[in-house]
Parts: C-alpha cells; sequence; structure tokens
C-alpha cells in the first residue's frame, strides 16, 4: 500500500519506536511543553494514534522555568523482558535519565539517572546485560558515540564510558541507536545538525564494543543535496522492522517553505522511509539515501488522517499540552469546553502563564473558538516561543470590552490593532497558510479582518528553536475565561 510523508505532522521531533505484544510505540521529545514525551501506537508504523504521554508527573521531569527549547530533548524507547523504557536527556540539568513501565497504558516510573553525559541516550538489551550509550566524551577525552554497560535496575554504571565511534566527520554526532541483526551490531546515528545538513550515518561491528566500521556510502539517508525540494533536515531515526519483516527507518524531517531563503513553521515531524538489506548485510534507505513524499510498502492499510479537532472529538491528556509545569488549579476542563483562570503571567515570560495548546499540524487552517471574560485578557496565540508570538483575544477596559491583535517578534511587542466589540463575548478566527496567519473577529454577526503576521517569524530559522508552532488557548490578569466553542480545521483551503 502506499502512503504520504510526513506520516506524523507537527512538532513531533526525533521519533524513536519500539515493537511489543504486536504493536509498534513511539516516542518524540517535548522540551518545555508538560505532560512531556508524547506516546503514539500504531498496528502498521504509517498510522499513529496517540495514547498519553511518559513523563505525567512533575517529580518525573524539572521544567521550571527552563529556557523554551530547553528541558526534553530526544527519547529512546526499547521494550525488553515485559518492560517499556523511556531514556532521554533533561538538557537544563543536563541529566540523563530513564523511566520504565510494565503497562503501556498506565503511568511510568519515577526517574533513574546514570552518570554519562551527552545527550540523546538509547538503551540496547542483550542476553541479561544492558548497555547505555550517548553522544558525549569518554574518561580519556575521546568524543563520539559513548558506551557503558549500566545495571537496568538501578541505573549504575558497571563499566567505565567508552567511545566507541566517531562517525564519519559530519558536526553534530548524536542520536546512537544499535541494533543486533543476523550476528552483526550496527550503530545507527546522525550527523550534520538538526537543520538543512542533517543525516543518517551507521557503523557495522561483530562485537558490541567494536571495531565499528562505518558504511562506505555514508550518509545511508540525507535531503541535504536534495533542491529544490520541500522535505528537508532528514535526520536523528530508528530502525525497525515491520510486521512482514520488511525494515524501515522513522525519522525527523521537516517541510520547507520558500526555495529561496527557506524556513520552516511547523517544526521537525516524522518521516518513513523503507530500507534495505544487501546480501552482504549493510543497507540502505529510500531513493538512492534521499526520503521522498511517498512510498508503497508491503501491508494491508489505508493512511487516514484526522483533519478536524474539536473540544468534543479531543482528549485534553492527549492532544493537548501546557507550558512548563502548569499551575493546574488554574483550568476546568470539560467536555465541551475549557474555563480558563488567568495569572499575571503573561505569554511573553519563560513560565508557565495560563495556557494549553496543540500543534499546528498543517499549513492551511481555520481555527474557530468562542471566548467570554469578567476581566483581563483571553483568547488565541499562535506561539513559537515567549519571543515571537501573535495573540488575538479579547480584553477588558475601563470603558468595557475591545479586541486586540498583537504581534511579538524578537521582543518587540507590538499591539497591531485594537478595537472596541459590543460585549464581554466574542468569536475569535485564525485563518493560516505556509507564509502568514490572518486574524479575525465575529462580533454581532459580523466578520471583521484584524490584520495578518507572516509566518516567517514564528519559523524555527527565526526564532531558533527546536520546537515547532502551537496554536494556544491562553488567559492572562485576575479572571475567568470561558471558551465554548473551539475547531480547528484542516480542509480549510485559502
Ligand atoms: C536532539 C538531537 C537533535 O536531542 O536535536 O535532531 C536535539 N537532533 O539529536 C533536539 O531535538
Amino acid at each position: 500500500m502506499k502512503y504520504n510523508n510526513p506520516i506524523i505532522k507537527g512538532f513531533y521531533p526525533d521519533p524513536s519506536v519500539c515493537a511489543a505484544n504486536g504493536k509498534f510505540y513511539m516516542v518524540c521529545s517535548s522540551f518545555q511543553y508538560f505532560p512531556g514525551v508524547p506516546l503514539f501506537e500504531s498496528d502498521d508504523l504509517v498510522n499513529w494514534k496517540q495514547i498519553g504521554y511518559v513523563l505525567t508527573r512533575k517529580s518525573q521531569v524539572m521544567l521550571d522555568k527552563i529556557n523554551s527549547s530547553g528541558g526534553v530533548f530526544a527519547p529512546t524507547i526499547r521494550y525488553n523482558n515485559g518492560r517499556f523504557y523511556m531514556v532521554t536527556t533533561n538538557d537544563t540539568t543536563h541529566q540523563n535519565f530513564y523511566v520504565y513501565t510494565d503497562d503501556i497504558y498506565s503511568e511510568w516510573s519515577e526517574p533513574i539517572y546514570v552518570d554519562q553525559g551527552g545527550i540523546d541516550p538509547s538503551l540496547f538489551f542483550e542476553d541479561s546485560k544492558t548497555y547505555f550509550m550517548s553522544n558525549g566524551i569518554d574518561s580519556e577525552e575521546k568524543s563520539g558515540v559513548i558506551q557503558c554497560e549500566i545495571d537496568i535496575t538501578n541505573g549504575k554504571k558497571l563499566t567505565d564510558s567508552r567511545c566507541i565511534w566517531q562517525g564519519t566527520g559530519g558536526r553534530y554526532l548524536e542520536s546512537p541507536h544499535m541494533y543486533k541483526i543476523n550476528d552483526s551490531y550496527y550503530l545507527m546515528a546522525a550527523e550534520g545538525g538538526t537543520e538543512y545538513g542533517h543525516m543518517i550515518v551507521y557503523a557495522r561491528a561483530d562485537s558490541i564494543w567494536g571495531e565499528f566500521k562505518g558504511y562506505e556510502n555514508n550518509p545511508v539517508l540525507t535531503n541535504r543535496n536534495k533542491a529544490p525540494y520541500i522535505i528537508q533536515g532528514i535526520g536523528h531515526g530508528d530502525l525497525i522492522q515491520d510486521n512482514n519483516g520488511n525494515y524501515h527507518i522513522l525519522c525527523l524531517g521537516f517541510r520547507q517553505i520558500h526555495i529561496w531563503a527557506p524556513f520552516h513553521t511547523l517544526g521537525r515531524e516524522v518521516f518513513m522511509v523503507p530500507v534495505k538489506f544487501g546480501d552482504d548485510g549493510w543497507f540502505t534507505a529510500g531513493n538512492d539515501g534521499t526520503a521522498e513524499e511517498s512510498y508503497e510498502i508491503e501491508g494491508d492499510f489505508v493512511q487516514e488522517e484526522k483533519k478536524f479537532y474539536t473540544f468534543e472529538n479531543t482528549d485534553w491528556n492527549i492532544e493537548w499540552c501546557f507550558m512548563r509545569h502548569p499551575h493546574i488549579e488554574n483550568y476546568e476542563l470539560y467536555n465541551d469546553k475549557a474555563v480558563l483562570y488567568g495569572t499575571n503571567i503573561t505569554l511573553d515570560e519563560v513560565d508557565s502563564p495560563t495556557f494549553i495548546a496543540m500543534r499546528q499540524r498543517d499549513f492551511e487552517f481555520e481555527l474557530i473558538t468562542r471566548v467570554s471574560i469578567d476581566s483581563g485578557e483571553a483568547g488565541v496565540t499562535v506561539y513559537s516561543c515567549e519571543n515571537e508570538h501573535y495573540d488575538v483575544a479579547l480584553r477588558k477596559n475601563s470603558n468595557g470590552y475591545e479586541t486586540v491583535l498583537k504581534l511579538n517578534i524578537g521582543g518587540i511587542k507590538h499591539e497591531q490593532i485594537c478595537i472596541p466589540v459590543s460585549g464581554s463575548e466574542i468569536t475569535l478566527i485564525v485563518r493560516g497558510c505556509s507564509v502568514s496567519y490572518n486574524f479575525f473577529i465575529e462580533d454581532n454577526g459580523k466578520e471583521i479582518h484584524l490584520d495578518g503576521g507572516r509566518a516567517k517569524y514564528l519559523s524555527s530559522e527565526v526564532s531558533e528553536g527546536f520546537t515547532g508552532v502551537m496554536l494556544g488557548l491562553y488567559a492572562i490578569g485576575d479572571n475567568m475565561a470561558v471558551f465554548d466553542k473551539f475547531s480547528v480545521n484542516y480542509n480549510y483551503n485559502i
């Protein structure tokens, strides 16, 4: 059957995947957002359903006032002896840790820390041993993929950390994952940085400690020389065998906007690329080592995509998330409405304002919500980070109510337009496309265009982040805001 890339749209970077009990499970990085590490389930590797998050408790991860794009970096998920493990880095505290669960639909354990530095930790289980690898520097100051053996019951190191591979010479060797296939050890990693030069490389050895010999045609997968081409940044992936015995790499990539001076707003998304093993045991990926928009693969499935999101058809614990650790007493979340209580924390701060959001999943969309307030301000934010976000909101002033459109770019905070409205309730509309967001209100049955903001200023290239645009509802001030209608429609065409 045929599938289209990306297989998961929107800001879901650094995918890692494992198989267990006839299904597949995937995790992604989440940075400053909470709960941390979105968790997905699939029957066929193409259709993924989010089933929750891994880091659901404050005690599992420190996110207080952490910088945007700090916090939870790339996770790895593995299954061994009936137990799931998720290992990741809190890049703000510089700690590598793992959590585990025996029931994927339930809570995960408290963190177990491992005293090995670097980012992008991964686990490999063999016989009764557990190997822990990350990118980093070993005790002899050698940098590359660093490995040690650990006691999986307590995270204690059983060996020194040793550099087992230094890659092919590309910058930022990261995301190491180990596999054993037909008695060979394969070490797959990324190089080039998570940007336009990103690539996947691998090496092979007869022993888990090496010596690892690089594949002679590395990088095995990259779109760095593909132009003009929408899919860029292909890298950081995990290798997985499907139910028909075929291998695939699930990796990150992004959809660039424009051919010259390109940028991307939706963050890094999940792509899948078929892998073929040769008789000599070396593998190739994609079409001559590049990732394409669609592939025909073995399997009986139909690729489905949810294009319409409402309060009623989403789960607050699954599709939505908060910024850093939320002040949970400020949220009353129902099946058909959200009641938000504002505080004096604004969207311009490195903190946790009253904010609940979902990822922007595609370029063209229409968001409609209805909000009422008693005081302060509440509305919708198209949010990249505290410096770059566009907000459309209802605000109380001394005479009554007004609608305001705020464009925040590079720390410049600008009120683009502010107009009086008839009452304490308003319908806010955002229409997005790849190059702009336009903001409207509907007041007394009449639609008014407020103005627009360019998408480029919310892109990773401008905002400098690892995250993608979020569509959020927020409240500021000592107020109660009731959102009683909400939809995001990706079938919308500008
Ligand atoms: C991640 C690293 C990377 O830990 O970006 O894509 C970092 N590569 O592997 C943050 O996502």
